[in-house]
């Protein structure tokens, strides 16, 4: 998937002091976590989203039943993780499981979950997304700007939550 499309009204300055947000993240790939993790606690600051709670889970098959935990009190989650292609089927079993039960329990619950989950050939793939220096893009960033972006745009819809 490309970044080329990106909205340019992306980096729209909001207001999200007001609401409770949790970040979750999977433990594998730590240098690439680190960005991710980093451009998430950004992203969420330049929203003046300041304290939010911050839970690690040891893969990203963990992350959706932790986000169907988080979303009970939370106004808007962002889940991070890195799954990098192996030799064996498996990383089509995590990346399903991740973006499939993240969607669930986002949907179900009426929650955003802001999708910071890499999912990459390589490492160098991870690295260009991971918002580290030298890197192309910022995705645990993106993930929460998209978080709280949808969170402040539910608050303000007419209708029951
Ligand atoms: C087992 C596994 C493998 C092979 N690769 C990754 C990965 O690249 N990224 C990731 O976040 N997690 C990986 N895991 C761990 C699984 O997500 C999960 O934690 C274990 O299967 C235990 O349930």
């Amino acid at each position: 998937m490309s970044g080329g499309g990106e909205p340019e009204d992306a980096v729209a300055v909001l207001d999200g002091s007001g609401l409770r947000v949790a970040v979750v993240a999977a433990r594998w790939h730590q240098v690439v976590m680190d960005g991710l993790i980093a451009g998430a606690v950004r992203g969420l600051a330049e929203c003046g989203v300041l304290s939010p709670t911050m839970v690690r889970v040891p893969g990203s098959f963990e992350l959706p039943v932790t986000a169907a935990r988080l979303v009970r009190d939370h106004d808007a989650v962002i889940a991070l993780g890195v799954v990098i292609r192996g030799g064996t089927p498996h990383f089509d079993y995590v990346c399903h499981a991740a973006t499939s039960g993240l969607t669930q329990v986002s949907v179900q619950s009426g929650v955003p979950i802001g999708f910071g989950v890499l999912t990459c050939d390589d490492e160098a793939q991870a690295l260009a997304r991971a918002g580290l220096e030298g890197s192309r893009e910022d995705k645990g960033r993106d993930a929460a700007l998209a978080a709280v972006a949808t969170a402040l745009t539910l608050r303000d819809l007419p209708g029951p939550p």
